[in-house]
């Protein structure tokens, strides 16, 4: 059963602010996130500080049995809220990882369960101050346009079937502000249990330049594979290589507390797709190290005992058989280890 109004009969007129993107890079840090030139990393362990955060519509900072969260919208009908980063980050490529708990789901059903409507994890380059409408739309798409230029990721809690929705608790990854995934789309994917089921719930989104790679479970251990994976250019579709990064929520017919407990952002994919070191033994006396030729900006480095720190570089060399760096090495008495080092 249909309970949602239809998005052209939305009583709520929230508007998209046009503040013009500055170039941060040259700009300061203050205690709560970490900020070096030339790259960004947020990291939030919790919301005791929030600045370097502009915090949009009904959300909030609140103190709860978590500590100090952002409360994107509380559980009462017809809210919407958003936080996003004043300091513009990079998204050629980047890792993100947070942790989210939603409760005191309610309100009205959409067939299936109450509690609505989850959340978006949202990297745009429209405003700091960017907020979309409630209910369905999650705070990131609806009147007038939604956020364009953006990547919308939602842990959606309500079904929506005007919006394709597969059911009542999926992951989806959608682009500039629409929340309509399109008929049998292949970006979003069921996930169990409910993420409104008050549960901690771990998240993490990896973008390595060609894939937005999306896993959450409630065990806080990032699993082999991801739950969704879409191919994008980031890139253009924000149409900069700068954005700002952050998360959206919005209630309706139902409604629940969304709290973000925690976020970190590394400009870099410092998880995904690292290069990995392969050793095969091409005589008696000597043994080959190989690593994608792709690892730019990497070095290798051995040790004899692997407790200790003492690292040094290779200086043997490298050789680039197809698309691997090798580096054939005596082979020697003794325990040797190597790594690659960025
Ligand atoms: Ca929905
Ligand atoms: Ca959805």
């Amino acid at each position: 059963m249909k309970t949602r109004p239809k998005a052209d009969r939305l009583p709520l007129t929230p508007v998209i602010a046009g503040i013009q993107m500055r170039n941060f890079f040259a700009t300061c840090i203050v205690a709560a996130s970490v900020f070096r030139i030339g790259a960004i990393d947020y990291i939030f362990n919790n919301f005791t500080n929030t600045a370097n955060l502009a915090l949009n519509g009904n959300a909030v900072v609140t103190n709860t049995a978590d500590g100090f969260v952002i409360r994107l919208v509380t559980s009462e009908g017809w809210e919407t809220g958003s936080v996003f980063s004043t300091l513009p980050v990079q998204v050629s490529s980047f890792s993100a990882n947070f942790k989210f708990r939603i409760t005191n789901s309610g309100g009205g059903s959409d067939g299936i369960d109450s509690g609505a409507d989850g959340l978006a994890f949202i990297i745009q380059a429209v405003s700091t101050n960017a907020l979309g409408s409630y209910g369905g739309y999650l705070g990131y798409a609806g009147i007038p346009a939604g956020i364009t230029n953006s990547i919308d990721i939602e842990f959606d809690t309500w079904y929506n079937p005007e919006f394709h929705d597969p059911d009542s608790n999926h992951l989806g990854i959608n682009t500039n502000g629409v929340a309509d995934h399109g008929v049998g789309s292949p970006y979003t994917v069921h996930v169990d249990p409910r993420f409104d089921d008050g549960n901690l719930w771990f998240a993490w989104v990896d973008y390595d330049g060609t894939n937005v790679q999306v896993s959450a479970n409630e065990l806080g251990v990032r699993p082999q594979s991801p739950n969704l994976i879409r191919p994008l250019n980031a890139t253009n579709l924000i149409g900069n290589t700068n954005a700002f990064v952050g998360f959206s929520s919005g209630t309706g017919d139902g409604w629940e507390n969304v709290d973000v407990l925690s976020f970190e952002y590394h400009d870099n994919a410092i998880a995904a797709n690292l290069p990995v070191l392969q050793v095969s033994s091409i005589s008696t006396n000597s043994i080959t190290i190989s690593w994608p030729i792709s690892a730019i900006g990497f070095t290798l480095q051995e040790n004899s005992y692997l407790p200790t720190t003492n690292w040094i570089d290779v200086t043997n060399t490298i050789n680039v058989i197809g698309d691997q760096d090798q580096v054939n090495i005596p082979t020697t008495s003794g325990n040797r280890f190597y790594r690659l080092k960025r």
